[in-house]
């Protein structure tokens, strides 16, 4: 049963809103409004330049956080094959070029793949939890599977009607919200933030207090 409340806004950082959907299902039951970045218009996005998921997801989290002077949670996430070397990796989402649509990139990443006898593949995900000074916590996890030779299953988004996940004998398209976050990278990352959610409340809090004191020093040396 999730817990009604009005607590602080945390803003997850994106705009895809199959991942928005997985975090606010698995942070359902904690004492914070979620928000993500469709309710709030037009806002700046920043350059998703970095090399590593973590920077990325880094980038993004801080970025938000002092736009919007909100905490902010990012996801930087991707998947990697081993026969192309790691690729789609951090360029996961435009694999097929910029605008690039799940199918679009599904259909480059099974042309990639044909004839390639070895179809491992692991998904990674980093989440940043940033405050607008800066400070930021990380959380990673990865999810291995298979990829297959054609899509199966509806559910879900991104490479889920190709990515299988052995253990269940089901692509993350075939299963439900709920199996999905027991056992993806998603889930697992976001199962170690709330493992320590009371800490990362008290975290947010403590840095808040802290931003309050460093805008009255200022006003008042200001002034
Ligand atoms: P934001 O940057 O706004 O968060 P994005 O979709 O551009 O949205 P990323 O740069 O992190 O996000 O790219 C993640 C891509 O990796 C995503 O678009 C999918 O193609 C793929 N992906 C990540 N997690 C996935 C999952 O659980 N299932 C299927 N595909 C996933």
């Amino acid at each position: 049963m999730s817990i009604p409340c009005a607590g602080p806004i945390l803003v997850i950082a994106t705009k895809n809103r199959g991942k928005s959907a997985e975090i606010k299902s698995a942070l359902k039951d904690f004492p914070v409004l979620l928000k993500d970045l469709n309710d709030f218009g037009q806002v700046a996005e920043p350059v998703e330049d970095g090399v590593t998921f973590e920077e990325n997801a880094y980038k993004k989290a801080s970025f938000t956080a002092r736009v919007l002077g909100l905490p902010a949670l990012a996801d930087d996430s991707g998947l990697e094959a081993q026969a192309l070397a790691g690729a789609p990796g951090i360029h996961s989402a435009r694999y097929a070029g910029p605008g690039a649509t799940d199918s679009d990139n599904n259909a480059k990443l099974l042309k990639a793949l044909s004839g390639k006898t070895n179809r491992k593949a692991r998904f990674c995900c980093v989440l940043s939890l940033a405050v607008p000074s800066g400070a930021a916590l990380t959380y990673e996890a990865f999810c291995e599977g298979l990829i297959l030779d054609s899509a199966r299953g509806d559910n879900g988004f991104g490479y889920d009607p190709l990515f299988l996940y052995p253990a269940m004998g089901k692509t993350f398209a075939e299963m439900s919200a709920e199996q999905k976050l027991n056992v993806s990278h998603r889930g697992l990352a976001l199962r170690e933030l709330k493992t320590e959610f009371e800490k990362v409340l008290r975290w947010l809090e403590l840095r808040r207090k802290e931003e309050d004191l460093r805008r009255g020093a200022h006003d008042m040396c200001c002034e």
